[in-house]
């Protein structure tokens, strides 16, 4: 069933999720129906990512996790790779003096150490300029797999307990979620919302441990088509669905 937007109207006055993370799908196939380059739909999707930021951030969210690069990317072309390294770059370049006056803060999960130097630097400096900031945390997901991510926690946990920092016993969720890149986020580690763009249904290795609660809200919507509205539309399903658990 399609969710329309009248169905499930988003009330501001109402729940608001704390935690939403986006898989930011469709980009190319965006680009390829208008006959453009697949990198053309990249430079679109990283505008969408300044509207929708803005917008999360005074809806009142709490973090907004954006899936940018997976793992799985490399395997792209070299040309399709090295633009996409290219656009945290652009992205801080135009984007750090909105994100310091909406007050937002950035984060970043993933195997940061691989990126290459110019990327790594764009990230750091961003984190670095935000770091002051109170407001709502721009948390992206670059170079990150969950299940890498999950192995590695669990590595942290065995060498904690190979060198007596903790017992077996110790070994409870609180201290595994500890272990994961999301801890960062104190109280909204786990996302309450996940949006899938592109008509897309599955979850593709990402927050595999975290989604455990999470609403799933699935468009076909392209991601550089995603908007405002979109996101209340996604916004609108949540409440919906909560005030059916209120009801208990
Ligand atoms: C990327 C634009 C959005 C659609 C998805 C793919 C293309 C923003 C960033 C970014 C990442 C880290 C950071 C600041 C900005 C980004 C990549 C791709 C690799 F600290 N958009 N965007 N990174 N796309």
């Amino acid at each position: 069933m399609v969710e329309q937007a009248n169905e499930f109207p988003f009330q501001a006055n109402e729940v608001i999720p704390n935690h939403i993370a986006i898989i930011m799908d469709g980009n190319g196939r965006w680009a390829q129906r208008k006959f453009l380059p697949r990198v053309a739909g990249h430079k679109e999707g990283m505008n969408t990512v300044k509207k929708i930021t803005k917008h999360a951030s005074r809806l009142g969210v709490k973090v907004l996790t954006l899936y940018a690069f997976s793992t799985e990317n490399w395997k792209r072309p070299t040309d399709e790779v090295s633009f996409l390294m290219q656009l945290p770059v652009d992205f801080f370049d135009t984007f750090v003096p909105d994100l310091i006056k909406e007050n937002v803060k950035v984060n970043v999960m993933g195997f940061v150490d691989q990126l290459p130097v110019h990327t790594k630097k764009a990230v750091e400096k961003a984190i670095e300029d935000t770091k002051n900031n109170t407001g709502m945390i721009l948390n992206f997901a670059l170079n990150y797999g969950s299940r890498s991510e999950m192995l590695e926690a669990t590595k942290l946990i065995a060498k904690k307990v190979q060198e007596n920092q903790l017992t077996v016993d110790e070994i409870t969720e609180e201290t595994y979620s500890e272990a994961l890149m999301t801890h960062t986020l104190g109280k909204y580690q786990d996302p309450d919302l996940l949006i899938r763009t592109s008509g897309e249904e599955r979850i593709s290795n990402f927050l595999l441990w975290q989604i455990a609660y999470s609403e799933f809200y699935f468009t076909q919507i392209l991601w550089p088509d995603f908007d405002e509205s979109v996101l209340e539309m996604a916004i609108g399903v949540y409440q919906s669905r909560h005030r059916r658990f209120g009801g208990l």
